[in-house]
């Protein structure tokens, strides 16, 4: 009994005064408050000066009709040089194959992918640059990016896509500026030696 008497003055004593708690919980609040303003303040410095945008490109593209007319008939794929000299690479990411299976892409110069799926959904991703993205039927994925220099990106379809998904391979190949106009569409589009 003694001891029971005892273990209750113990804890009462133990017991931490409000007004310690209502400090210590103020104090946390403050901390978390300036830890979410820090994390915000990076988020938007980074978006103002690397320009970095939430990935709002949502154009819509009816998957069953690309074959037949439109933007992604199979002679408009590969890489076009724009009037401005960008590059707009134009692709397919289909069970279990990307069109073109080569996109030559010359280095050193602005180069912008437009991909779209037929089927299911496919992962588009280049090592060691700025290139990820889902590509999704009904949607066209678009990403911008510039190749320093000449070099082979073999990759892999990047999202389980069915059985066939290991073997769903294509390459992106940076070739030196100055080859890239003696390539001719097809020669952009396959990547044997010419
Ligand atoms: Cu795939």
């Amino acid at each position: 009994m003694a001891n029971v008497e005892q273990g209750k003055a113990s804890l009462l004593e133990g017991i931490v005064p409000e007004s310690v708690i209502a400090r210590t919980e103020k104090r946390w609040l403050i901390a978390m408050v300036a830890m979410l303003a820090f994390l915000m303040a990076i988020v938007v410095t980074s978006g103002i000066t690397h320009a970095i945008r939430a990935p709002t490109n949502v154009e819509t593209i009816d998957p069953t009709t690309l074959h037949i007319s439109g933007e992604f008939i199979e002679s408009n794929l590969g890489s076009a040089l724009e009037p401005d000299g960008s590059i707009t690479v134009r692709g397919i990411a289909d069970q279990y194959a990307f069109v073109p299976e080569c996109m030559r892409v010359p280095a050193g110069t602005p180069v912008k992918f437009r991909l779209t799926s037929v089927d299911v959904i496919h992962g588009f991703l280049l090592p060691f640059t700025n290139v990820n993205t889902m590509v999704v039927p009904g949607f066209v994925s678009e990403l911008r990016t510039r190749f320093d220099r000449p070099g082979v990106y073999r990759m892999p379809c990047n999202e389980f896509c069915g059985p066939g998904h290991q073997g769903m391979w294509t390459r992106v190949v940076a070739v030196p500026r100055e080859q890239f106009p003696s390539l001719t569409p097809t020669g952009r589009a396959i990547c044997a030696q010419q």
